[in-house]
């Protein structure tokens, strides 16, 4: 009645996947289990499954591919790259108690972690350097610096840490332009030899500068040491570029005044802790001529090719800022990756800060053999040279870096942002041995346009003084800055421009040293604006709220040094001397360094503003000892040209 039971289903599963196997370890059972219970599922259950298992699988290849892409990167990049960028990378030391000798004490002090400053929209972002070509360059600049030890240059230095060499030890070495890759190892300038200062030789105003200096020195060194400026109020110190800033702007001074055991202690800071492989943002113009400006002449100075290192590998980092749409370059860069930028606000650069940086980098091509950093500046020169929007050779403040065209036309100014264009057009043609014309035509025909549109004379006592147009109005505003130009003009005449340029020193001189006179601390504001109107009593110089601070700037000592080693008129070192003792009176702070002031109309209250600017120990004091010197073979300015930092360099072709 009952249909006969159905045999037993076979597991499909057991029959075929196990023949002839009595034993599986349960596994068949399992097998067979699992299937059963895949057969008793829904078909909405078995989907779901289905599902959850190919998204499962998907993840995991993505996983993979990820991983994968970590391992290769890892192994493309060297050893030793990894090597110098440990997790929390080490640049800065630590601050330091008062008692502690800041490159004796051993061991290295904890570091900062890095900050974060990259900028600039995506879209900005170039390739960052090529570390292995890096690694290359560093190995070539190292090798070269090993050739130059052999070849007695900068050995000591090796050895001692410092060789302070004595008159006379070495031959002069002569300078040559940059041509192709050098067949000679880099050599210093010829005069570095020369170079010592012994407290014996110094005059009671040097002498009276090198207190200065060491006062200066001493707050860095104890607040702020390897940082970029100190803070000497607070006790404290400021990062701009976290690159020692004042360290490095301050070597050569050290170099010039004497000061051995500061210099070799600076040095060693140098050596073992100046890395430039850092996440960080500098501005092309600010640390071309402080930092690269800083190394090259500490290397033409001391003959120590460690800084020459440095400066060239310094250089490598700077250069991504040149790749734009226009070759004129951005304002700002990073060092670590690569990425260059404009401000946040603009794609403008400013005209002064492109056209500033040439002196550097065609020395650091005359010494290192590679063309590429004076090609690429020059390129700048050429394009600026060639633009429309100039005034008689005076040029606007901008320039777009997409189109290469000048932007916020007929502003015209010798001062911020256009300043030390007039100053590079003269430098670099002495620089380069006089040769190229097109300088020198772009400078004296700018020299005339200054005469033509920017000169005005003030009441009563009838100053000359370089004021601002603005879409043809005439403002009677100088900044400080623009006292740069009396010596630039002296140097010019010494170079055998016309006479009528020292005429135009001297009076502008005059007028950048009432700038001082006139004021109650006997400082000057960052900005004057002239009296043009004739009625009885009142200064030449009137100065707005807004503009009655003093940040210590070098420019009218710059000039005084000039007017004096060109004129030998002693007035300018009794008007440097007058300058050096009111920055002693209104700035020096007592537990060291100097400060920035507020108010230079308030001798009661000055108001400290709690910053000493790297240029400070850079320009500001190098002028000073500089000018209150009666020998004109210190740094002679035929055989050497000075950055717009105060860094001197090796004019080519020396006369
Ligand atoms: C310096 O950094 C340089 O002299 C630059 O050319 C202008 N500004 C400061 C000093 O005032």
């Amino acid at each position: 009645m009952y249909p006969p039971p159905a045999p037993a289903r076979r597991d499909f599963i057991s029959v075929t996947l196990s023949p002839g196997r009595s034993y599986d370890g349960g596994q068949g059972l399992r097998r067979r289990s699992c299937w059963r219970k895949w057969k008793q599922l829904s078909r909405l259950q078995r989907t779901v499954v289905l599902f959850l298992l190919v998204v499962l699988m998907l993840f995991g290849l993505l996983s993979y591919v990820h991983v994968a892409d970590e391992w290769t990167a890892v192994d493309s990049r060297s050893a030793a790259a990894w090597q110098v960028r440990p997790a929390n990378p080490p640049v800065l030391p630590a601050p330091r108690k008062a008692a502690e000798n800041p490159e004796t004490v051993a061991g290295l002090s904890p570091q900062k972690p890095q900050r974060h400053l990259r900028r600039g929209p995506p879209n900005l972002q170039m390739r960052a350097p090529d570390g292995d070509a890096q690694e290359r360059r560093q190995a070539q600049a190292q090798r070269r610096a090993e050739v130059v030890g052999e070849a007695g240059w900068g050995l000591e230095a090796q050895r001692d840490g410092l060789s302070w060499r004595g008159t006379g030890t070495k031959p002069p070495q002569g300078t040559e332009p940059p041509g192709k890759k050098a067949e000679r190892p880099p050599r210093p300038s010829p005069k570095a030899v020369r170079m010592q200062a012994s407290p014996a030789s110094q005059n009671e105003r040097q002498k009276a500068v090198v207190d200065a200096f060491l006062h200066a020195w001493a707050g860095y060194r104890k607040f702020a040491w390897g940082h970029d400026e100190l803070k000497p109020l607070t006790r404290s110190f400021s990062e701009w570029f976290g690159l020692g800033l004042t360290l490095i702007d301050a070597l050569d001074t050290m170099w010039i005044l004497g000061l051995k055991k500061e210099f070799q202690e600076a040095r060693k800071w140098v050596s073992r802790r100046l890395l430039f492989q850092k996440d960080v943002d500098v501005n092309l113009f600010e640390s071309t001529i402080r930092i690269l400006g800083g190394l090259l002449s500490a290397f033409h100075l001391s003959g120590d090719v460690l800084f020459l290192t440095k400066a060239e590998d310094f250089g490598n980092r700077l250069m991504p800022a040149f790749r734009t749409p226009s070759k004129i370059p951005y304002s700002d860069v990073n060092i670590g990756t690569g990425v260059a930028h404009p401000p946040r606000w603009t794609s403008d650069s400013t005209v002064a800060e492109v056209t500033s940086i040439q002196l550097e980098f065609r020395e650091l091509s005359r010494l290192t053999g590679d063309k590429k950093f004076k090609e690429a500046a020059e390129e700048v020169t050429r394009r600026v040279h060639a633009l429309r929007g100039k005034l008689d050779g005076l040029v606007p403040m901008f320039i777009n870096t997409n189109s290469g065209s000048f932007t916020h036309l007929g502003v015209f100014t010798l001062g911020a942002r256009a300043d030390s264009y007039y100053e590079y057009l003269l430098k670099q043609w002495i620089q380069g041995g006089k040769k190229e014309s097109q300088l020198l035509e772009d400078y004296l025909e700018a020299v005339d346009g200054i005469r033509k549109h920017l000169l005005a004379k003030s009441e009563p006592r009838k100053l000359t003084f370089v004021g601002e147009l603005n879409h043809g109005r005439f403002s009677a505003k100088m900044d400080h800055l623009v006292c740069f130009l009396p010596g630039t003009l002296a140097l010019g005449a010494h170079h055998g421009l016309p006479a009528e340029h020292m005429e135009l020193a001297q009076a502008l001189m005059d007028t950048c040293y009432q700038m001082y006179r006139q004021m109650e601390t006997g400082l000057s504001p960052e900005i004057a604006h002239f009296n043009l109107h004739h009625t009885k009593a009142v200064k030449d110089v009137q100065v707005k709220v807004a503009d009655r601070h003093n940040l210590l700037r070098p420019e009218t000592v710059e000039s005084l040094f000039y007017l004096y080693r060109l004129t030998g008129d002693r007035k300018y070192q009794d008007w440097g001397w007058e300058i050096l003792h009111s920055f002693n009176t209104y700035t020096r702070v007592p537990s060291g360094g100097y400060s920035s002031i507020s108010n230079v109309q308030d001798p009661r209250h000055p108001q400290p503003r709690d910053k000493m600017e790297s240029f400070f120990l850079g320009e500001t004091l190098k002028y000073l000892y500089l000018l209150f010197s009666d020998d004109p073979d210190l740094l002679s300015l035929d055989t050497y040209v000075f950055n717009t930092e105060a860094h001197p360099l090796p004019i080519w072709a020396p006369s």
